[in-house]
């Protein structure tokens, strides 16, 4: 999640009062000051609670005034200013180093600020036994159908092609195909592969989807699991990546499976770059059989300047933009969750770490 400096204007003029002193994070929190301290004579009652948020996204200061308001008995500490590890109830991360979760021994519940959460799972020493929570579309949806249907409708109405055209300065009327004879198929058929399969299928596209379990979707041919890849590969003529990276997902998109799809498919990834083999890509689209990749993701981010994705002429780049939480609906999504927490509720949005999403 990360918060525009309009998100954080928000934030300033929703506060209700001035911030709470306690609320001085990392300075008050080394110094062990939190509001709830409960006595000087032992060291169970010198507990303060606090949450420790970190992201090298997102910026924090908003988080605090917020925090402050809504939950002033806990303490907000910015990693790395954890202060005494022992008060750290929650954690509140985009991700943070391996290995400091594990040395939280009291973190009760990790709050991400993310939809996806393998960047916080891949840490080796993730604490499988602490509960963790992702953020379920809080704007996300929209913004990935809109970026995924702009790069399918500019590939369905050939427009790469029209904009070579137009460089050479050349008038010429291209095949045009209707979308009911168009397959777009989408990998993933979670909070947002759903929403988009579904606005696919209403802007009347042959609309197919492919998920771990079995689904239903109105208007949407769907397939799950291994077995059913192989015949969703072959009908996708533009194909969406929206899964979650997990062991099973990372590299899904390799030699094997773009040779899956029909010859002149193309291929757009918003999920993680992690799903994609680059040079397996490369290749496709080299050879032809691919005729076009439009990513929002990499391997490395930013994108090394010498990558060869940058001047492909097949390839669109963007840097990570394909949908960003509005920062008021998931600010709300992470008070309810804690809310939930503190009074003993099951909030919404658990990860199972087992399967990875
Ligand atoms: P969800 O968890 O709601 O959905 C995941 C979907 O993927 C489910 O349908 C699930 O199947 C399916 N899936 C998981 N593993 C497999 C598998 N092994 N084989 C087949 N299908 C599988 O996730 P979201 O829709 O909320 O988010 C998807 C991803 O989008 C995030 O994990 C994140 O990486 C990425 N993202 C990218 C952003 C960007 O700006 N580029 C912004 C936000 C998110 P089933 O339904 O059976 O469980
Ligand atoms: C996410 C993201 O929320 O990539 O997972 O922004």
């Amino acid at each position: 999640m990360r918060l525009s400096d309009e998100s954080q204007q928000f934030f300033m003029a929703t506060r209700v009062g001035p911030p709470s002193e306690s609320a001085g994070g990392a300075a008050d929190a080394a110094g062990g000051s939190g509001p709830y301290r409960q006595g000087e004579d032992g060291e169970a009652s010198m507990r303060t609670k606090a949450i420790l948020f970190g992201s090298d996204f997102d910026a924090p200061l908003p988080f605090r005034e917020v925090f402050a308001r809504e939950f002033p008995e806990l303490d907000f500490r910015i990693w790395p200013d954890a202060g005494r590890v022992e008060d750290i109830e929650y954690a509140l991360i985009w991700k943070i180093d391996d290995g400091v979760l594990r040395t939280l021994p009291n973190l009760r519940a990790i709050l991400a600020l993310g939809a996806g959460v393998d960047q916080i799972l891949k840490d080796p020493a993730f604490p499988a036994h602490v509960v963790l929570y992702r953020l379920l579309d809080a704007g996300l949806a929209a913004q990935m159908s809109e970026y995924a249907i702009h790069a399918v409708l500019d590939v369905h109405r050939r427009m790469a092609e029209y904009r070579a055209q137009q460089r050479r300065r050349e008038w010429r009327r291209l095949d045009a195909v209707h979308p009911s004879e168009r397959t777009v198929g989408v990998m993933g058929l979670g909070v947002l592969g759903a929403d988009l399969a579904r606005k696919l299928s209403v802007l009347g596209f042959r609309t197919i989807g492919w998920s771990r379990t079995p689904k239903s979707l109105d208007g949407v041919g769907c397939f799950y699991g291994e077995g059913g890849m192989a015949e969703f590969l072959g009908r996708s003529e533009i194909t969406v990546v929206l899964l979650p990276l997990t062991p099973e997902t990372q590299g899904i998109i390799n030699s094997k499976t773009l040779r899956q799809l029909p010859r002149g498919a193309a291929i757009v990834n918003i999920a993680r770059g992690g799903h994609v083999v680059e040079a397996d890509l490369l290749a496709a689209l080299d050879s032809g059989h691919l005729s076009r990749a439009v990513l929002d993701v990499f391997h490395d981010e930013p994108l090394a300047d010498d990558h060869p994705f940058w001047t492909h002429p097949r390839v669109v780049v963007t840097p990570h933009i394909a949908a960003q939480p509005i920062a008021e609906l998931a600010m709300q999504q992470i008070l309810e969750t804690l809310r939930r927490l503190e009074a003993g509720e099951t909030p919404m949005g658990r990860v199972d770490p087992a399967i990875g999403y």
